[in-house]
């Protein structure tokens, strides 16, 4: 029995240390567990935060792939808009260019034409000179009028004609001292009077009637039908020298114009060589 107690006792040692030891070991698995468990939690948090990151990173990717295509857009965009100022630059580089030609052009033509300008005013003068010349020498002056003696004789119808291609018409008197005037010069010679359209009214050439006439005595007599006016030489009085006479009678004439004083007051002393050549069939 004792053996047996000793033994009990002995076993109750064995026991009292297993279980100290299984103590132990249990505290050393939950040691173990917790580190664990605390490891794992770690890299749950470093996972997470690795994940956030990934995220972050994957939401700039996408921003910035988003903002490239635009540029890339916006590019696009400037390069179509540069090649059409380019192409618009070009074409009016083109314009330019022809503008500049067509400038020259008209340049080199508007120099022509002063040239030929300046040449005809200075023809323009000389013929200026000439006439007035001319009408110094074949044209008589007297008050504000000047008078175109003819050489050659022609019909009333026709003296007028050439009156008028020299700018004048018969002449119309229509004051006595022009009536005085003309007698002193000399002439038979048609005037611009004429009862041809209604016999008996006198009417100048200018459409006027007639109010006072410078008639010889006994005219006008329509002897045989005279209806065209003459003035005559030789009379005993100077103011009672007309005549009626046939228009279709060949006489001398005269043509009055109004006197239109030359604008520049010097007259040339040498008219040209062809003006003093044919100075005879001017007049
Ligand atoms: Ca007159
Ligand atoms: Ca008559
Ligand atoms: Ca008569």
């Amino acid at each position: 029995n004792m053996f047996r107690l000793e033994t009990n006792v002995g076993e109750s040692h064995v026991l009292t240390s297993v279980s100290h030891l299984l103590w132990l070991t249990e505290r050393v698995s939950l040691h173990k567990v917790t580190q664990t468990q605390d490891s794992r939690g770690q890299l749950q948090t470093t996972y997470n935060n690795l994940t956030k990151h990934r995220d972050q990173l994957q939401a700039s990717y996408n921003t910035l792939s988003k903002e490239r295509d635009q540029l890339q857009t916006r590019y696009n965009i400037l390069t179509k808009e540069r090649d059409q100022l380019q192409t618009h630059y070009n074409t009016l580089t083109k314009e330019r260019d022809q503008l500049r030609t067509r400038y020259n052009t008209l340049t080199k033509e508007r120099d022509q034409l002063q040239t030929n300008y300046n040449i005809l005013t200075k023809d323009r003068d000389q013929l200026q000179t000439e006439r007035d010349f001319v009408n110094q020498i074949c044209w008589q002056k007297f008050d504000s009028s000047l008078y175109f003696l003819s050489t050659e004789t022609k019909t009333w119808e026709e003296s007028r004609e050439d009156c008028l291609e020299r700018g004048a018409d018969l002449v119309i008197i229509d004051s006595s001292t022009e009536q005085t005037f003309l007698f002193n010069l000399n002439l038979k010679a048609w005037i611009g009077l004429t009862d041809s359209v209604t016999e008996g009214t006198w009417k100048w050439v200018d459409g006027t009637t007639l109010t006072t006439g410078y008639w010889g005595a006994g005219q006008p007599d329509d002897s045989g039908q005279e209806d065209c006016v003459e003035i005559y030489y030789g009379q005993d009085d100077p103011v009672k020298t007309w005549n009626d006479d046939k228009c279709g009678t060949n006489n001398n004439w005269i043509c009055e114009k109004v006197y239109d004083p030359p604008p520049h007051k010097y007259l040339s002393p040498f008219p040209s060589l062809t003006l003093l050549k044919d100075l005879n069939s001017l007049c």
